[in-house]
Formats: structure tokens, C-alpha cells, sequence
């Protein structure tokens, strides 16, 4: 046998024996906590955030996702949302998204944890989903607080105003801000009581969600990382399967 085919026979039978270990966990835990991140919309062609696919006009995330851009340029930043929303609503859940759909019916329970606020695992039919970040669908007033679902794709006339007569905002998180705090509780409720946690498509770099596997680690949970890369919570996960999560999470499931 060649060496580069010893190499294929070995990558394949290392990630082959992570899968099954993974689905063994699956099937014998009561609680599963899925935590997403750009990644797991990435194959439903959303783009990322980090990296070359995350740029926008030579602007990143982090000079866009913040109060102080809106406040000094709303209409750039409501631009920023426009083109995402005009990409978001023509992605479809992928097979990622529907085998966590599938989980449930072969554990007691499955909870969604997202930092995306696109809404996709909400259309593919997941029961238990925590929006951490928010959702690009909805619209909030940063005077009264009010705050809807609005789906035009393009928002006309933006900065959009409020009835108020205030500026209306996107309603998701920024960098600087806080995450919802009951939404935030509830999470550290499910994440503390469950038994395997995985971590997929995130790259871990911001904050409180890069934490998630380190508290479930620390509360005693089985923690799973699936990525196409490295993260900062490699060293920190209990077994890394590296890879696409729209071809892992079906495969996963399969075997369960
Ligand atoms: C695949 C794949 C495939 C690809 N299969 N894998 C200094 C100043 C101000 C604040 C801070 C500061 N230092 C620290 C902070 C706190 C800050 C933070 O963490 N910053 C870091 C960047 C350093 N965090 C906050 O501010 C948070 N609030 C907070 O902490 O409050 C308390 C506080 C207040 C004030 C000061 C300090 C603390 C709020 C964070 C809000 C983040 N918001 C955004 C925008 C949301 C709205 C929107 O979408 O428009 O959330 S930013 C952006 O990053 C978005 C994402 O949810 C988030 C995470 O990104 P994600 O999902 O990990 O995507 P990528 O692109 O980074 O990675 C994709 C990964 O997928 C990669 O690993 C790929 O390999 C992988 N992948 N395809 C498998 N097919
Ligand atoms: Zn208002």
C-alpha cells in the first residue's frame, strides 16, 4: 500500500471510531446540548463571519457589529444587514440542521444553543432553541424597546424609524453589549444538567459563548467539537472531529 493511501486508511478509521464513540454518547444521554456557530449555516451558503468569507465591502464584523458604528453610521450598517438578509433568505436549513431535528427523536432531550441570528434551525424544526445573539429577522426600537418580526427583503428607506419617531435597530447582540439575560440563565441552566455537549461550527473566539465548553466540561459533561479547523477550544474538548458539520451531524445520527 502507497503511504498517502495508509494515510487516507488511517484518517478514516480515526474519524470513524470518533463518530461511533459519539454516537454512543448520543445514545446513551438524557440531555444533549448542540451549541452553533457560522459554521453550521456556512454549508447553507450564510457566510461566516471569521476569514475571507466574512468581509463586507473591506469592512469586519467587528467594525460593523457595534453601537458606536450605528450611531455614527446607521445607514452603513443597515446596508451591512440588508445584503445579509437578501443572502439569508434564500439559504435553506442544511442536512446538518435536519439531523439535529432527527436527535430528537433518538434522545429524551436536545437543546439548541445558536449564536446565529439567521433562524435556521427554527426552519428546520428544532423544538428548543436559544438565540443568543438574537435574530436578524426581527427589528427593535433603541428608543421605546419595541421590537418585531419584519421579513422585507430589502428593508426600504433605511435607517428605519420607529412610530416614536426613534432610530429602529437590528435585534441582535453587539460587541460591548449584553446578552439577554433570562435567555442567558436558561442556557447555564441546560448546559450545567447536561450530559454531552457539542460545539459546532463556532470559531470560539467571542465571548460569553466561547465559555460554553468549558462550563459544561466543568460540570461533568462529555464535550464534542466539530469543526473544519482548529479552535481555542481544542485542547479543552473531550474528542474533536474535524470536518464538514453538514456531512458529520447526519452521519452522527445515522449511527445512533
Ligand atoms: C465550519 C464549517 C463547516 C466553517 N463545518 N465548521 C474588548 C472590547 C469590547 C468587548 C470585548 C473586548 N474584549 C472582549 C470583549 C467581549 C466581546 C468579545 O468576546 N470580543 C472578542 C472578539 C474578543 N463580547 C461581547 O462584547 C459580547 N458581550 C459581552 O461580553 O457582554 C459583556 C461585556 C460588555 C462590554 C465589555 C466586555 C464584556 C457580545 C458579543 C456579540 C457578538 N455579536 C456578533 C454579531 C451578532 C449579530 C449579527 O450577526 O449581525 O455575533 S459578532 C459575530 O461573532 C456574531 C457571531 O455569532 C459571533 C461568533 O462567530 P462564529 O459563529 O464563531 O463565526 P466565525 O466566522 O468566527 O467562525 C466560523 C467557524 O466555523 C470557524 O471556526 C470555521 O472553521 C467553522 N466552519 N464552515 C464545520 N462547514
Ligand atoms: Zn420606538
Amino acid at each position: 500500500m502507497k503511504v498517502f493511501e495508509l494515510r487516507f486508511v488511517i484518517s478514516y478509521i480515526i474519524v470513524m471510531s470518533g463518530l461511533e464513540e459519539v454516537a454512543k454518547r448520543i445514545s446513551e444521554a438524557g440531555v444533549v446540548v448542540i451549541s452553533t456557530g457560522a459554521g453550521m449555516s456556512a454549508p447553507s451558503g450564510v457566510p461566516t463571519f471569521r476569514g475571507e468569507d466574512g468581509m463586507w465591502k473591506n469592512y469586519r464584523a467587528e467594525e460593523l457589529a457595534t453601537p458606536s458604528a450605528f450611531r455614527d453610521n446607521p445607514t452603513r450598517v443597515w446596508e451591512w444587514y440588508n445584503w445579509r438578509r437578501e443572502i439569508i433568505g434564500e439559504c435553506e436549513p442544511n442536512a446538518g440542521h435536519h439531523a439535529i431535528v432527527e436527535m430528537e427523536e433518538k434522545v429524551d432531550e436536545v437543546e439548541v444553543v445558536t449564536q446565529n441570528v439567521d433562524g435556521l434551525h427554527d426552519r428546520a424544526g428544532s423544538s428548543n432553541i436559544y438565540e443568543v445573539h438574537g435574530n436578524i429577522w426581527r427589528v427593535r426600537c433603541v428608543g421605546c424597546e419595541r421590537s418585531e418580526y419584519n421579513y422585507d427583503v430589502p428593508l426600504e428607506e433605511i435607517p428605519l424609524r420607529c412610530e416614536c419617531g426613534e432610530l429602529l435597530r437590528p435585534d441582535v447582540v453587539w460587541f460591548g453589549e449584553s446578552l439577554n439575560e433570562k435567555v442567558l440563565r436558561e442556557v447555564y441552566d441546560i448546559i450545567g444538567r447536561c450530559d454531552l455537549f457539542i460545539n459546532a461550527g463556532t470559531s470560539s473566539l467571542v465571548m460569553p459563548a466561547s465559555q460554553f465548553p468549558v462550563i459544561a466540561s466543568r460540570s461533568g459533561a462529555f464535550v464534542v467539537e466539530i469543526n473544519l479547523t482548529e479552535t481555542p477550544m481544542s485542547n479543552v474538548v473531550d474528542l474533536q472531529l474535524s470536518g464538514d458539520v453538514s456531512e458529520i451531524l447526519p452521519a452522527l445520527v445515522e449511527l445512533v
